[in-house]
């Protein structure tokens, strides 16, 4: 591995004015990282600015305040398609986020390309946007779903993955980059060849991969990539496609409207370019806008720096963890990014969230959007804790103290 920079914590810490608050008197420590991450200053200012000085609607006007709303709002589009590789930035097209994205491929693409008979894979570890619209899609086109299962450890089960593939009847695989629930990153290099060799396309959900993980999807070479603004320090109702051009030229549009259209008769309607033909109505400008200066961060910092920074973390609260009492580590695959999920004995998750919250420390507990995944563990719920750049050791060491009264257990 390469040596990475460490990063300057206190400057990072800086750039988030939401974490220097108390909460129930004490100070804020935040652990819902998974769940959303706070923003920088600079996505704040951006924010602002735009509103005070250049709000028009885009792509419309001739005027000033119009050319630079829509400059700016090009230039995110641009910036993400940099950021993640991609062939062209008419390959991007903005969603509200993941679930908005993984509705709109299996709307599209479902009318497009599948038929009665076919078949959609997702995997044991998908959150419920990465489920539900493809069951949708499925009895709207009398396609099956298929899953491929999880190992104790967290990881997915290649081997039924390649016998669920040689059915030969399988259209699409949809899995996430990494999971929420539990952390584990998936081999999807490996996923997008073996799925080709068999004639399918690949959606990857990127929820939390792309704040965390590098992303190049021509070297991924998976067919779709789709991603939240909101988990890599962006404003929420932000998101993006990615698509192969040869699958979005293809695919018919999604919703109807202004924008996507180039001439409208009562007769024939004509579509738009890409990515203009996925995007009807006013699209989320001032925040599109604003998740430019987000990319930027992390770019600043270097995503390899941050993800070393996390791992850190991760591997401190797990060593801790694992000395306390009734506490059980849920997912223990070797790649994770920094989530941290576990069951306590005899305690229900949902208390040990709300007494955690008491002394200041934000965590997330349930199912996490993954009731088959929790079912597959045989629990309701866990508690996770997750990381992002401005955590510190200190945090988790406070974190695990309060975990400890909390559930009685003594560090060994
Ligand atoms: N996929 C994964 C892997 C996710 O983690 C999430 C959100 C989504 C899809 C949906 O993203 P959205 O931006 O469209 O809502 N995950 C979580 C979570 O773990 N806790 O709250 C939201």
């Amino acid at each position: 591995m390469s040596k990475v920079e460490a990063i300057d914590i206190r400057k990072i810490r800086a750039q988030f004015p939401v974490l220097n608050q108390q909460v129930n008197g004490k100070q804020l420590i935040y652990l819902d990282n998974a769940a959303t991450t706070q923003k920088p200053q600079s996505v704040l200012d951006k924010l602002d600015h735009y509103y005070r000085f250049d709000n028009a609607n885009i792509h419309r006007g001739i005027h000033t305040l119009a050319e630079r709303a829509t400059r700016d709002f090009e230039a995110t589009r641009k910036a993400i398609a940099d950021f993640i590789h991609a062939p062209s930035s008419e390959e991007i097209i903005f969603t509200k986020g993941v679930t908005d994205g993984v509705n709109l491929v299996a709307n599209s693409f479902g009318k497009a390309f599948v038929k009665p008979g076919d078949e959609i894979i997702v995997s044991g570890l998908e959150h419920h946007s990465n489920i539900v619209p493809w069951q949708l899609m499925c009895e709207e086109r009398g396609a099956k779903l298929r899953v491929i299962p999880v190992h104790e450890d967290g990881t997915l089960d290649l081997d039924a993955f390649r016998k669920l593939l040689s059915s030969e009847k399988v259209k699409l695989v949809a899995v996430n980059h990494a999971s929420n629930s539990l952390g584990t990153v998936n081999p999807i290099v490996k996923i997008c060849s073996l799925a080709h060799q068999h004639g399918a396309v690949v959606l990857i959900d990127g929820a939390q991969g792309l704040a965390h993980l590098p992303v190049n999807v021509q070297a991924i070479d998976c067919d779709f990539y789709v991603a939240s603004g909101h988990k890599m320090y962006g404003p929420t109702g932000t998101g993006f496609l990615y698509g192969k051009r040869e699958w979005l030229d293809k695919m018919p549009p999604y919703q109807g409207g202004g924008e996507m259209i180039k001439e409208v008769t009562f007769e024939k309607t004509t579509y738009n370019e890409l990515p203009y033909k996925f995007e009807a109505g006013t699209p989320n400008i001032a925040d599109i806008i604003a998740l430019a200066p987000a990319i930027q961060f992390i770019k600043e910092n270097t995503r390899e720096a941050m993800a070393n920074h996390e791992h850190q973390l991760l591997r401190h609260a797990s060593d801790k963890i694992r000395g306390l009492d009734g506490v059980r580590i849920i997912g223990n695959a070797v790649e994770k990014v920094g989530i941290l999920s576990f069951h306590v004995e005899n305690m229900h998750h949902f208390d040990v969230g709300q007494m955690l919250d008491a002394k200041g420390i934000a965590v997330r507990t349930g199912h996490h959007c993954t009731q088959p995944l929790m079912k597959r563990f045989g629990l309701e719920g866990t508690v996770r804790a997750s990381f992002a750049v401005y955590n510190t050791e200190e945090e988790v060491d406070v974190f695990i103290d309060a975990l400890g009264k909390i559930t009685g257990g003594l560090s060994r």
